[in-house]
């Protein structure tokens, strides 16, 4: 099993023009996105040119959106952030979030034979036993420039590829692995390297204007059902029927009194009507 992540089997394996030529791995680390925001706010940033990444077989402190945390017992998985310059409009951030889910999903449908979805805005699920549960999960982080454009970002992803069903974290949306949900491991080598083809290409069409938006939506679970979307610790936003997504990734939600609600991202939440 092609399973080392260290930079000399991947530079061997790579098939990308740009992305993660530059690369560096670390053994264990706090969170893979804080060491690339550090480098960036305290200037040593601009050493990395874009499609640098850094990827580690153990976070200490794992971060998922605001304060949550994102767990993964060492060596199981694959836990990397990418520093982006895009350059893009600022409201384009969501297209990046399109790109990571799209490419993760492409990669591990090539390597795996799993039919995978993504739940919005953010997760990368697909359907195990009855139920949809999530694999991956994706966090970014980045600045603006005056002109309202992306300096810079960082975009972390952490997918759970051969985590056994033991040692799965306990979350309140089912948590799976590959492993798990396929029967058997992966090479997360080979999964790594795909990943960052189907990134870049995704990426540089995107910096020709061409929208991920369609096959990003294509993927999406719970359209045309009922969910409530809610913000953290408070109570539920909006609760109606998912009628699509607009080209920046806005959920278009109709709600009981048929008016239409366009919720951002954010720090927004999903879940499906009957869990309430
Ligand atoms: C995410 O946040 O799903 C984004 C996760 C990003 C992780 C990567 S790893 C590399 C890079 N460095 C970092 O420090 N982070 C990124 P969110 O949508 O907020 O989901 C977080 C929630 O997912 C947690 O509150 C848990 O309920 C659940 N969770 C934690 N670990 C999980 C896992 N391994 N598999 C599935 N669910 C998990």
């Amino acid at each position: 099993m092609r399973d080392s992540l260290k930079p000399e089997e991947v530079q061997q394996a790579l098939k990308t023009t740009w992305l993660g030529r530059a690369y560096r791995y670390v053994a264990a680390v706090g969170s893979t996105n804080d060491v690339l925001k550090a480098e960036e706010s305290n200037g040593d940033g601009a050493s990395n040119a874009a499609g640098t990444v850094l990827l580690t077989d153990y976070q200490e402190r794992g971060r998922g959106r605001l304060a949550r945390s994102w767990e993964a017992p060492p060596g199981s998985s694959l836990l990397f952030s990418i520093l982006l310059r895009p350059g893009w409009p600022a409201e384009r951030l969501s297209w990046l979030t399109m790109i990571c889910g799209l490419a993760v999903s492409e990669a591990v449908e090539q390597q795996s034979g799993l039919k995978t979805y993504m739940k919005w805005p953010n997760d990368n699920v697909l359907e195990h036993e009855n139920k949809w549960q999530k694999y991956g999960g994706i966090l970014l982080e980045g600045g603006i420039s005056k002109q309202g454009a992306l300096d810079y970002v960082v975009a972390g992803m952490g997918i759970n590829v051969n985590i056994p069903a033991g040692e799965l974290p306990r979350t309140s949306f089912p948590a799976t692995s590959l492993l798990v949900a396929n029967g058997r491991p992966l090479s997360r080598l080979d999964l790594f390297c795909a990943i960052l083809s189907h990134f870049e290409e995704h990426y540089d069409r995107a910096g020709q204007g061409v929208s991920p938006h369609a096959a990003w939506q294509e993927r999406l679970i719970y359209m045309n059902e009922r969910v409530l979307v809610s913000r953290l610790g408070q109570g539920v936003d909006v609760a109606g029927q998912i009628i699509g997504t607009d080209t920046f990734g806005q959920l278009q939600i109709r709600d009981d009194g048929g008016a239409i609600h366009h919720i951002a991202a954010g720090d927004m939440t999903l879940r499906p009507y009957l869990e309430q």
